[in-house]
């Protein structure tokens, strides 16, 4: 797999989350269909299923030979193997996509031997385009469809910032987290009863963090951890095409992803639980060590 062109696989996948982009920009949420999946907070519009028919005939046109595994065409039971796969969520964040809550996008990662190589995250609300390759780096390239720079757009490199502080304990930190769909069972209770630990106050045993965001979207999440706007990022219950993409931007960022149970340093790509901390030039394990702490004896248990 040396020969892979990663750099032409990521413009190809840039040119696709554009024409995505204006797809979800011209449908109107509250025109188009929506139906649920597993209960009524798993939402899917025909929006979500129009573009991955998009995202996957540009990519098995220009790719024939890659694996493909999209949110909306997943039956139980595919996996994702060592093979060049695209792995892809057309709307990330589909919930606030049917409220109209800028906070969505266009989730395209690419992996080989079960690592993401690649990744393109696109929020067309924001024009927001979140990228990185394999040992390249990572980079936000902010307004390019609204003109800014002479149509090139502004590009930073994550992230933001060029000295990000040392981690010194989540009493500093703010933290994202998502509810999910799944409102009952162990998975629920671990969630809640994490999120109170997180929030209390020292005094009464919890971690006192800044305070707890949810994007709505676990690429987003992830992009604003790579960008060290956010710190931490903890989730259970999300698939492989909600994270791999921004998993590569993350880790080009110079940030860490271990898993949302405690124990596990190198989750797979397909765990289902994740937990993500910025980079930073110290106190990212400790960082993971203090959030297991807050866990204590919970363990998530979302199948993968
Ligand atoms: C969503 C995630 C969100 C998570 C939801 C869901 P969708 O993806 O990104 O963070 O909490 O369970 O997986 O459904 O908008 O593509």
């Amino acid at each position: 797999m040396a020969d892979l062109n990663l750099q032409e696989i990521q413009e190809t996948l840039i040119s696709v989350v554009r024409e995505a982009g204006r797809m979800i920009m011209s449908a109107n949420p509250t025109d188009i269909a929506t139906g649920t999946k597993l209960n009524s907070a798993d939402i899917v519009t025909e929006t979500d299923k129009a573009v991955e028919t998009l995202v996957s005939s540009r990519l098995s046109k220009a790719y024939p030979s890659f694996a493909f595994i999209g949110e909306e065409t997943y039956k139980p039971g595919m996996q994702v193997t060592a093979a060049p796969t695209f792995i892809v969520d057309p709307i990330d964040g589909t919930t606030n996509f049917v409220h109209g809550l800028p906070e969505a996008c266009v989730s395209l990662g690419f992996a080989i031997d079960r690592v993401p190589a690649v990744g393109v995250v696109y929020n067309p609300y924001q024009d927001k385009l979140y990228t990185a390759i394999r040992g390249q780096g990572a980079f936000l390239t902010l307004g390019a469809a609204w003109g800014l720079e002479g149509g090139k757009g502004r590009v930073s490199k994550l992230p933001l910032s060029k000295n990000p502080a040392p981690l010194a304990g989540l009493d500093t930190c703010l933290v994202a987290a998502e509810w999910g769909s799944t409102r009952d069972g162990v998975n629920y209770d671990v969630k809640t009863e994490v999120f109170r630990k997180l929030c209390a106050s020292k005094e009464t045993g919890g971690a006192m963090v800044h305070s707890i965001r949810s994007l709505g979207s676990a690429a987003l999440n992830l992009c604003a951890v790579a960008a060290g706007q956010l710190d931490v990022y903890w989730e259970g219950g999300c698939w492989a095409w909600d994270v791999c993409a921004a998993w590569a931007i993350l880790r080009e960022a110079g940030g860490i992803m271990a898993s949302g149970n405690p124990g596990d340093w190198e989750p797979a790509i397909d765990s289902r639980k994740y937990l993500a901390v910025r980079g930073a030039p110290a106190g990212q394990r400790e960082i993971v060590e203090e959030f297991w702490k807050v866990i204590g004896d919970g363990r998530m248990e979302y199948e993968s």
